[in-house]
C-alpha cells in the first residue's frame, strides 16, 4: 500500500515524512521540484509487540505502508493534470499537510486545504474531460463504445466541475469499475494533517471548520501534530523518547496515530501469524476471506487452502497459544467463506 504526502510549499511535508519514516531528508525548502522521497514504514501495533513477547520469537515483522514525500504542486504546469507527479496517481491514499505553524500566512488553513483540493479536482477533471472527448470521437467514427464508461466519466466530470471530490460520491460498483483505471486523486482516501507550532495543538476552530467542510464528508480524516517536535522525537533513542514526550505532555508520538489513521482509512485490517521463528502482523483489505488472507503469505497457501484455525490474538496471548484456546473452546475452525476479522490469530491448513 502506498501513501503520498502532498501540500503547498513549505507546509512541512518533508518534516512530517521524516517524522513518520524516521528518515532524514533535508527540510527547509530545499525540495527540488522533481525530488520524491520514499520510505517503508512499520505500522505500530501493541498487539504484535505482545504476541512477539509471548512467543519469544526470533524475528518481528510488522505490517508496512510505503510513504512518499512529494514536492509541492507545480502551479502553471503546462498540463494542469500534471500539477502532481504521476506517482501520486499510483498511491492508494493521500496525506495532505497544512501549515498551521506560521501565523503570518494570509489564507486560513481551510482556504489552503481548499486550494489543494481544487488542484486535485482540476487534475481529475482534465483526465475525465479528455477521456470523454475521446469516447465521443470514437463513437462518431462508429466504434463500439461502452455506454457505462461514457456515462460514468460524464458524471465524474460534472461533479468535479461542481467542486465535489469523487470520494464523496456513492458510485455504483459498475461505475467504479469504469472509473478505477483513471486513478482519480479525489477518489483516494484523504487524511489532512494540521502541522502546528511547537507546544500548541491546532486551534479547535480550525479543526471544526475543516471537519465541517462539505468536501470532507467521506473517506477523510483530520489530525494534528507538530512536525518539528515529532521529527526530533523520532531521532531519539527509545529511553530519551519517553522523557521527551513526557516533557511535551504527549503520550505516544502523534506519527503513530497518523500511521494507524491512514491504515484504517485505506480499509486495512491486521491478522497475525507466528511461532518461535517469527511473529508476524499482516495487512489485508477489510472483507478479505481466509483464502485471500492466506494468499498474502504464499500463493500456494491460497490455492491449497483447506481450513483456518482462528482465535482472537488477545486470547491467544492471554492463554499462551492455540492449544489452550482449543481447550477453552475459543479456537474455531473456519472454511473458505470465512471473512477475516481485525485481530485474528490464524493457523492455516493447506494442501500443496
Ligand atoms: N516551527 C515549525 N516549523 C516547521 C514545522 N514543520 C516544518 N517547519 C519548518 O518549515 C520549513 C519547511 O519544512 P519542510 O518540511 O521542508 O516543508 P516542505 O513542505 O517539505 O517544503 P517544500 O518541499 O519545499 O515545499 C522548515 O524550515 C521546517 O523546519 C513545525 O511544525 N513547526
Ligand atoms: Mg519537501
Amino acid at each position: 500500500m502506498r501513501v503520498g504526502i502532498i501540500g503547498l510549499p513549505h507546509s512541512g511535508k518533508t518534516t512530517v515524512f521524516n517524522a513518520v519514516a524516521g528518515a532524514q531528508a533535508a527540510v527547509g525548502g530545499f525540495g527540488q521540484p522533481d525530488e520524491i522521497h520514499r520510505a517503508t514504514v512499520k505500522v505500530p501495533d501493541p498487539r504484535l509487540d505482545a504476541l512477539h513477547e509471548m512467543l519469544q520469537a526470533k524475528k518481528k515483522v510488522a505490517a508496512e505502508i510505503e510513504f512518499f514525500d512529494f514536492p509541492p504542486p507545480v502551479r502553471g504546469a503546462k498540463d494542469s493534470e500534471n500539477v502532481f507527479p504521476q506517482l501520486l496517481r499510483e498511491c492508494d491514499g493521500i496525506v495532505a499537510v497544512i501549515n498551521c505553524y506560521d501565523p503570518s500566512l494570509e489564507q486560513t488553513p481551510l482556504e489552503r486545504l481548499r486550494s489543494l483540493q481544487g488542484d486535485m479536482m482540476l487534475a481529475d477533471f482534465i483526465v475525465a474531460d479528455k477521456r470523454k472527448a475521446k469516447l465521443i470521437k470514437e463513437a462518431a467514427r462508429g466504434a463500439k463504445a461502452d455506454p457505462t464508461e461514457l456515462a460514468a466519466v460524464n458524471k465524474a466530470a460534472e461533479l468535479l466541475e461542481e467542486g465535489i471530490p469523487l470520494r464523496n460520491v456513492d458510485f455504483s460498483e459498475r461505475e467504479l469499475g469504469s472509473l478505477r483505471g483513471f486513478a482519480f486523486l479525489s477518489l483516494k482516501p484523504f487524511v489532512v494533517v494540521l502541522n502546528t507550532a511547537e507546544g500548541g495543538p491546532a486551534d479547535a476552530r480550525t479543526i471544526t471548520a475543516i471537519e465541517a467542510d462539505p468536501q470532507m464528508t467521506a473517506h477523510t480524516a483530520v489530525t494534528s501534530l507538530c512536525g518539528k517536535v515529532e521529527m526530533e522525537v523520532i531521532g531519539l533513542d527509545q529511553n530519551d523518547r519517553a522523557a521527551f514526550l513526557a516533557d511535551f505532555g504527549i503520550e505516544e508520538p502523534a506519527t503513530a496515530k497518523l500511521i494507524r489513521l491512514t491504515y484504517d482509512l485505506l480499509e486495512l485490517i491486521t491478522f497475525f501469524t507466528g511461532a518461535e521463528k517469527e511473529s508476524h502482523a499482516w495487512p489485508v483489505k477489510r472483507g478479505s476471506t481466509a483464502p485471500e488472507a492466506a494468499g498474502h503469505i504464499h500463493q500456494d497457501f491460497q490455492r491449497g487452502f483447506i481450513r483456518a484455525e482462528v482465535a482472537p490474538v488477545e486470547d491467544f496471548i492471554r492463554l499462551g497459544g492455540m492449544a489452550p484456546c482449543r481447550k477453552a473452546a475459543i479456537a474455531r475452525l473456519e472454511g473458505k467463506e470465512y471473512v477475516v476479522n481485525d485481530g485474528d490469530y490464524i493457523l492455516f491448513r493447506f494442501n500443496i
